[in-house]
């Protein structure tokens, strides 16, 4: 096998959440009168609530104190949690359950990386609570992708040498942070354009080659 374990960003990869960050972040922005659409929520994929809000700010004509912006962010996370809980185990696609699991029968390890202090939540709304063999998240890092720590972190909550890994990404910051942390990185979805990635994914299920 080529690998010993491989990372999983969530939003975006695992499931879909950006429909319900559009909508929370939509709802704060029509608050303060700022123009946002899709465009701009796609450069918001893999980075982090905070920094999400300051691009978000770049279209905001005034000043805004550091305790506003945090009142601000909370209110997202607020409205998105309570659009997570319309997420169920049916929001999981039957190719990822499948892939999951063959990936877990040839004896990979499998992990989370995610930018998402949600992720348990998100995790837990999919029916895949005790499912990963660990969950490095929002929660245990102090910098978010591109930096690598996200993965490094994941890496050795894993026990395993970094090079043994392969990171599944959708976003660019996610490629740049598994190249920066010395993994090998497969693209799905819109990060297939960015030509960053050891491997390029067509399908979800294509990783089942891709590992041996
Ligand atoms: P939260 P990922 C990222 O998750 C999302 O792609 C990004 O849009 C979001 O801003 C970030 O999590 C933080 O999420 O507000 O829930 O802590 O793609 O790294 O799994
Ligand atoms: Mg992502």
């Amino acid at each position: 096998m080529r690998y010993r374990a491989v990372i999983f960003d969530l939003d975006g990869v695992i499931c879909h959440t950006d429909k319900y960050h559009y909508m929370a972040w939509k709802q704060v922005a029509d608050e303060l009168g700022i123009y946002f659409d899709e465009t701009i929520n796609h450069r918001l994929r893999g980075v982090s609530r905070m920094e999400s809000f300051e691009i978000i700010l770049e279209r905001f004509d005034g000043v805004m104190s550091g305790e506003e912006k945090i009142q601000y962010t909370t209110k997202k996370n607020e409205v998105y949690k309570e659009l997570l809980k319309n997420m169920t185990p049916k929001d999981l696609p039957d190719e990822v359950r499948d892939t999951l699991s063959a990936l877990r029968e040839k004896g990979l390890k499998l992990a989370i990386g995610s930018s998402s202090k949600n992720a348990g939540f998100i995790l837990g709304q999919l029916g895949l609570g005790d499912y990963f063999d660990a969950v490095s998240d929002g929660n245990n890092i102090t910098h978010s992708k591109p930096d690598p720590e996200v993965f490094v972190k994941a890496a050795q909550f894993l026990e395993e040498n970094p090079k043994d890994c392969l990171v599944v990404e959708d976003a660019k910051a996610g490629l740049e942070a598994a190249k920066a942390g010395g993994m090998e990185c497969a693209a799905v979805g819109d990060a297939v354009s960015c030509g960053l990635a050891t491997w390029n994914l067509a399908s979800f299920s294509e990783l089942r080659t891709v590992v041996e």
